[in-house]
C-alpha cells in the first residue's frame, strides 16, 4: 500500500466511559441520553444493542425495548476529558491525526516509526486499554474512505484491513448507506430508484453522479471504486465559525440588523461551501448599548450550509427577540460542524 491510513473509533464511547467509571455497570445494558421521556439515546453499551436500542432512538422507545436498562444522563465534560487522553496517544503515534468527532480520527502512519500497520494498530489498542481502560476498533487501508469502512467491520474491539486486491469485490455487496458522505435522504432516494448495493451503482456513469450530487458526485463515483485522494489533515479542530460587527450607531431597527445577518450568512456560507462542511447550530449574538451580551441559538435536526438557509434561521431568531435597548454589536456564528454530507439530490 502506498499510503497507510488508520481510522480509529472508540466502542460505544459514552456508555463505555460510564462503565469504566462505575464498574457496577460493566456487562449491563447502559443507555446514555436525555433521561426525560422526550429525550433521545446518545449511545448505548453493546449489551443494550442486543435489545435493538440504538443512537438517536427516543428514550421512551428504548425503555420499551429494554426496560431493565440503566438510563444515564450524559456527562459531556468527562467524555471530553477522556477524548483528550485518547487523542494524546494517537498523536504520539503520528502527528498526522485528523479528528472526526469526539471519539474518532484518521491517522496517517505512512512515515511513522511503524513499518508494519498491524503492529501499529495493536500498539494503539494496547495503550488505550492500558492507560484509559477502553476498547476501540481500527480500520486499516490505503485511503480514508476504505479505512473508515474497515473500522466498522468488526466492531467492537476489532481490527480490519482492506488491501488493494480486495477491491472491488469487498465493496460490491455493501448497502449504499456505507458510502461515506452520502446522507440518509440520498440513500432513501437512491433506494427508491432501485439502487441498494454498491454494485448496483456501477452501471451508472460519472455523469449520473454529477447530475444527482453536483460536484461531489465525482467523489461518490470514485469512492465506490475504492478511490479517495483526500489527505489526512491535522486540523485545529475548529468547532465554530462566525462573523460579527460593531455598528456605527446603536439601533433597534430589525431590518437594519437583518441586513448584517444577510451579509454574515453569505460570508459564512461561502467558507462552509469551500471547505465542504455543514452545520446545524445557528447562534445570533448581540450586545446592547449598555454592553450586555445576549446569545440565542437554534439547532436543527438536519445539516445545512447554504446562505439562504442560514439567514432564514438567523432571522427567525432575531424576530423572536424583544430589545430592551438599542444594539451596538451584532454577530452570527455557526457550529455543530460536520464534513461533507451530500444531502441534496439536485434533480428532486
Ligand atoms: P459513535 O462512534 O457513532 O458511536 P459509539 O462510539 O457510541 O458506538 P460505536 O461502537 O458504534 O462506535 O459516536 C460516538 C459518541 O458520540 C457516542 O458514544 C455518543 C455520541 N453520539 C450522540 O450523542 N448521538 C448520536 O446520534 C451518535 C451517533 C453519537
Ligand atoms: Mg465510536
Amino acid at each position: 500500500m502506498d499510503k497507510i491510513i488508520l481510522h480509529v473509533d472508540m466502542d460505544a464511547f459514552f456508555a463505555s466511559v460510564e462503565q469504566k467509571d462505575n464498574p457496577k455497570l460493566k456487562g449491563k445494558p447502559v443507555i446514555v441520553g436525555g433521561v426525560s421521556e422526550r429525550g433521545v439515546v446518545s449511545t448505548c453499551s453493546y449489551e443494550a444493542r442486543k435489545y435493538g436500542v440504538k443512537s438517536a432512538m427516543p428514550i421512551f422507545m428504548a425503555q420499551k425495548l429494554c426496560p431493565q436498562g440503566i438510563y444515564l444522563r450524559g456527562r459531556y465534560w468527562r467524555y471530553k476529558e477522556v477524548s483528550a487522553q485518547i487523542f494524546n496517544i494517537f498523536r504520539e503515534v503520528t502527528p498526522l491525526v485528523e479528528p472526526l468527532s469526539i471519539d474518532e480520527a484518521y491517522l496517517d502512519i505512512t512515515n511513522s516509526k511503524f513499518k508494519d500497520y498491524k503492529e501499529a494498530a495493536i500498539y494503539i489498542k494496547r495503550r488505550v486499554y492500558k492507560e484509559v481502560g477502553l476498547t476501540l476498533s481500527i480500520g486499516i487501508s490505503y485511503n480514508k474512505f476504505l479505512a473508515k469502512l474497515a473500522s466498522d467491520w468488526n466492531k467492537p474491539n476489532g481490527i480490519m484491513i482492506i488491501t488493494e486486491d480486495m477491491i472491488p469485490e469487498i465493496l460490491k455487496p455493501l448497502p449504499i448507506s456505507k458510502i461515506y458522505g452520502l446522507g440518509q435522504k440520498s440513500v432513501r432516494r437512491l433506494n427508491n430508484m432501485g439502487l441498494f448495493k454498491i454494485e448496483d451503482l456501477y452501471i451508472h456513469p460519472k455523469e449520473f453522479f454529477v447530475e444527482y450530487f453536483g460536484k461531489y458526485g465525482i467523489d461518490i463515483y470514485n469512492r465506490i471504486r475504492g478511490i479517495d485522494d483526500r489527505v489526512v489533515t491535522p486540523n485545529r479542530d475548529r468547532k465554530s465559525y462566525g462573523k460579527e460587527t460593531t455598528l456605527k450607531f446603536d439601533t433597534d431597527d430589525k431590518d437594519e440588523l437583518s441586513n448584517y445577518l444577510k451579509s454574515f450568512s453569505t460570508q459564512i456560507s461561502s467558507y462552509l461551501e469551500e471547505k465542504n462542511i455543514f452545520i446545524k447550530t445557528i447562534t445570533v449574538k448581540y450586545k446592547t448599548s449598555s454592553f450586555i451580551n445576549h446569545t440565542r441559538s437554534k439547532t436543527l435536526t438536519h445539516y445545512i450550509n447554504k446562505a439562504e438557509d442560514i439567514y432564514n434561521i438567523a432571522i427567525e431568531i432575531i424576530e423572536e427577540e424583544v430589545f430592551s435597548e438599542p444594539i451596538r454589536l451584532i454577530g452570527l456564528t455557526v457550529s455543530s460542524i460536520k464534513e461533507e454530507k451530500v444531502e441534496q439530490l439536485t434533480l428532486f
